[in-house]
C-alpha cells in the first residue's frame, strides 16, 4: 500500500486561528470544530499557542514544528565585550579605523529623586506622567543632541526591587549621572549605586535635584555624599555637580555641559566598520511585531539584513527601529535601536552579535553541543540538600508571566527574596508574553495562579480560565504583584504563641488546698500578677507545673492588677499542689499568625 506522506506545517509561537488555518490550507470553520474537540472555544481573530496549536496540526495530520531557530548555546559574553570595548577605548588616538562615538550616560538614583523628570527635561517630553504607579518599572535608552553632539541616555528605576536592572545600567554606561533630591538628600538606592559606580569605576556627575523645593537642602547632600568619598569641586574634591530642578528645568544646560565635558575628557571611540555587538536591554514578543529586542549597539554597525546571533538565538534584521520607533537603515555605536527579526526572545544582558556567515555560526554551534562543551549538568549536593529541604515546605503554585525579561528577572529576584522555613513559591511556569491557553491548562492541573505583570490573558486563554476556574490576576505595578503573592504566602504559615512575662509572686502561705485549686497568699517581687492570667509554678529554680490565676484581691477586694512590692491572695486553678516558698511566673500568652 502506498504510504502518504504527511505534510510539515511551521507555526508560530502565537497564531490567530486565520493564520493557523491558512497555514494548514484548511478551512476557518474545519480549525474551530477541531479547536473545540480539544475543548477550546477561539474564533476566528483569536490567538492560540504552538503547544495547542500543534497538538490540532497532528491531529489533522500534519508534521507541526515551531517557527524558531534556537541553538543552545551563546558565543560572545559580556566579558568579551568589555574587553572590546576597553581596547577601543585604549587604542592610541590615530589607530586606523576607530572613530568618536556619543557617551552612553545611565541616570541612576533612589526612588522619585527625579530621574525619568530630568530625562524629559531634556528631551521635553512627559514620560513620567504615563508610569504605572508613579514609578520607572523598565530600563530605557533615548538619544538627545546637544550643541551638535549626539548623547545616548539611559533611564533606570530607582525602586529597591529592580537592583538588577540598575546594576545593568552601569554596565551600559560611559558616564553616569547620580541623582539626589536635595530634599531628601542620600538614600538605600543611591548608597547602593554609589557602590555599583565605585566598583565598575565609572565616571559621575551628580545632579542634586528638587533644588526649587522649601526644604532643599544643597549643602547638606553634598555632606552626605562627602561621607561616601564622593567629595563634589566647591568642597575641593574632583566630583562635578550641578544643581537642577528637573520640574521647573533649572540648571540643565549646566548639567549637559558638564556630560559633555567628562566625554570628551573620557576620548570614546569605536571602530564603525566591524562587525556588530551590541547590550540585549530589553525582549519581549510584540502580538503585531514579533520577537523584539531593544539592544544598545556598542560597537560595529548594525545594519537591515544582517544575520545576527544574541545569547543562543539566530536571526536576522528584518526591521530596525530607533527610539522614536521610527524606521532606520542601521545603527551604529552607542545607538539604542529596536531589532526585529530574530527567532525568539532572547535574554536581557545577552550579547547580540552580527554574524558574517549564518550557516557556519549554526554548524560551529551545533558541534559544541553534539561535543558536549556546554550544557552539561553537573552533580550538586548543594543543589540536592536544598531540593529535600523544600520537601518540608508549603508550596504557592505559580505561573508567572510578565511583559519583558527584565521584570520577569527582577519578580524572582524580588520573590526569591522572601525567605521562609515553612512555605515558599513553586513556579510552574515563568515565561515572557501574553497569558495563553496552554498556561490555563498548566494552572488547571497543578492546581496553580496565574500572575501577570504587564501581561494579561488572550481572549482563548480568558474563557478557557473561566470554564475551568482558574486564576489570572494582571499587574502594572510590581510592588503590587508582590504584595499580593505575599499575603497568599503569608495565610500559608501557621500559628505561633507569643509569650509575655508579667511578672512573680513569692508564696508566703497556703489557705486552702481544694480538688483542682488552691488559695495562696504571697509578696509580688517583680513585675506584676494580673488576674485571668497564666502562672507557672516554679521550685528550686526549675519549673514543675502550670495552671491560671483567679480572684486576685489585695487587702481582700478584688482587683485586677497588683504591683511589685504588695502581697495579695490568689486562686490558683491547677494540678500542681503549691508549698510555701514556690515561686509562681504570671504571664500572658497570644497566638498569632506568623508572618514573612
Ligand atoms: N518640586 C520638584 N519635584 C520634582 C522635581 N523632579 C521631579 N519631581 C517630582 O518627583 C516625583 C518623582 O519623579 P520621577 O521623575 O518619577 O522620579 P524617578 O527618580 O524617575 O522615580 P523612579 O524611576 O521610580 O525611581 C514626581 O512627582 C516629579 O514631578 C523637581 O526638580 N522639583
Ligand atoms: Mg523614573
Amino acid at each position: 500500500m502506498e504510504e502518504i506522506e504527511k505534510k510539515k506545517v511551521k507555526i508560530p509561537s502565537l497564531v490567530t486561528v486565520k493564520k493557523f488555518a491558512e497555514i494548514l490550507g484548511l478551512g476557518i470553520s474545519d480549525v474551530i470544530k477541531e479547536l473545540m474537540k480539544n475543548k477550546i472555544l477561539a474564533t476566528i481573530n483569536d490567538e492560540i499557542d504552538f503547544e495547542t496549536a500543534g497538538i490540532i496540526a497532528e491531529d489533522l495530520g500534519f508534521i507541526a514544528q515551531e517557527d524558531i531557530e534556537a541553538a543552545e548555546t551563546g558565543a560572545m559574553t559580556l566579558e568579551k565585550l568589555d574587553e572590546i570595548l576597553r581596547k577601543e577605548r585604549e587604542a592610541s588616538p590615530n589607530e586606523a579605523g576607530l572613530k568618536h562615538r556619543p557617551p552612553v550616560v545611565t541616570i541612576l538614583g533612589h526612588v522619585d529623586h527625579g530621574k525619568t523628570t530630568l530625562l524629559d527635561a531634556i528631551r521635553k517630553t512627559s514620560v513620567v506622567e504615563k508610569e504605572a504607579g508613579g514609578i520607572t518599572q523598565h530600563i530605557s535608552a533615548y538619544q538627545v543632541k546637544k550643541k551638535g553632539e549626539i548623547i545616548t541616555f539611559v533611564d533606570t528605576p530607582g525602586h529597591e526591587a529592580f537592583s538588577a536592572m540598575r546594576e545593568r545600567g552601569v554596565t551600559l554606561a560611559d558616564i553616569a549621572i547620580l541623582v539626589v533630591a536635595a530634599d531628601d538628600g542620600v538614600r538605600p538606592q543611591t548608597e547602593e549605586v554609589i557602590n555599583y559606580l565605585k566598583e565598575k569605576k565609572i565616571p559621575m556627575v551628580v545632579a542634586i535635584n528638587k533644588i526649587d523645593k522649601p526644604n532643599a537642602n544643597i549643602q547638606r547632600v553634598k555632606q552626605e555624599l562627602a561621607d561616601r568619598e564622593i567629595v563634589i569641586e566647591d568642597w575641593g574634591g574632583n566630583v562635578v555637580a550641578a544643581e537642577i530642578s528637573a520640574k521647573q528645568n533649572i540648571g540643565i544646560d549646566e548639567l549637559l555641559d558638564m556630560i559633555l565635558l567628562v566625554a570628551e575628557v573620557e576620548n570614546l571611540r569605536a571602530d564603525f566598520k566591524r562587525l556588530p555587538l551590541g547590550v540585549v536591554i530589553e525582549s519581549h514578543l510584540d502580538p503585531k511585531k514579533g520577537n523584539i529586542a531593544t539592544v544598545l549597539v556598542r560597537t560595529g554597525t548594525l545594519k537591515e539584513g544582517q544575520d545576527i546571533l544574541a545569547g543562543s538565538i539566530f536571526g536576522r534584521v528584518r526591521r530596525l527601529e530607533d527610539f522614536k520607533e521610527r524606521q532606520v537603515k542601521e545603527a551604529g555605536p552607542s545607538m539604542p535601536v529596536t531589532v526585529i527579526g530574530l527567532s525568539q526572545a532572547p535574554n536581557v544582558n545577552d550579547v547580540l552579535q552580527g554574524v558574517a556567515n549564518l550557516k557556519s555560526a549554526k554548524a560551529s554551534q551545533k558541534e559544541m553541543r553534539t561535543s558536549g562543551f556546554e550544557g552539561v549538568k553537573k552533580f550538586d549536593s548543594q543543589q540536592l540538600a536544598k531540593s529535600i529541604e523544600d520537601q518540608n515546605i508549603k508550596k504557592l503554585n505559580l505561573i508567572l508571566k510578565t511583559d519583558v525579561q527584565g521584570s520577569l528577572e527582577a519578580l524572582d529576584q524580588i520573590l526569591d527574596a522572601i525567605k521562609s522555613d515553612e512555605v515558599g513559591i513553586s513556579y510552574i511556569r515563568q515565561g515572557v508574553g501574553d497569558i495563553t491557553e496552554t498556561d490555563v491548562k498548566l494552572a488547571h492541573t497543578s492546581s496553580a495562579a496565574i500572575f501577570g505583570f504587564n501581561s494579561v490573558p488572550t481572549t482563548v486563554a480568558k474563557r478557557l480560565a473561566e470554564m475551568s476556574n482558574v486564576e489570572i490576576k494582571s499587574y502594572k505595578v510590581i510592588y503590587e504583584l508582590v504584595e499580593e503573592i505575599k499575603k497568599r504566602l503569608e495565610a500559608m504559615l501557621g500559628e505561633e504563641i507569643i509569650r509575655t512575662n508579667l511578672g512573680k509572686l513569692k508564696v508566703l502561705a497556703i489557705f486552702m488546698t481544694g480538688k483542682k485549686d488552691m488559695i495562696v497568699g504571697g509578696k509580688v517581687v517583680s513585675g506584676k500578677m494580673r488576674n485571668g492570667e497564666n502562672v507557672e509554678v516554679m521550685r528550686e529554680e526549675k519549673i514543675i507545673g502550670r495552671g491560671k490565676l483567679f480572684n486576685l484581691q489585695q487587702n481582700k477586694i478584688n482587683v485586677d492588677e497588683v504591683k511589685d512590692g504588695n502581697e495579695c491572695g490568689i486562686t490558683f486553678e491547677g494540678e500542681t499542689k503549691i508549698k510555701e516558698g514556690d515561686t509562681l511566673i504570671c504571664f500572658h500568652e497570644e497566638i498569632v499568625k506568623k508572618t514573612l
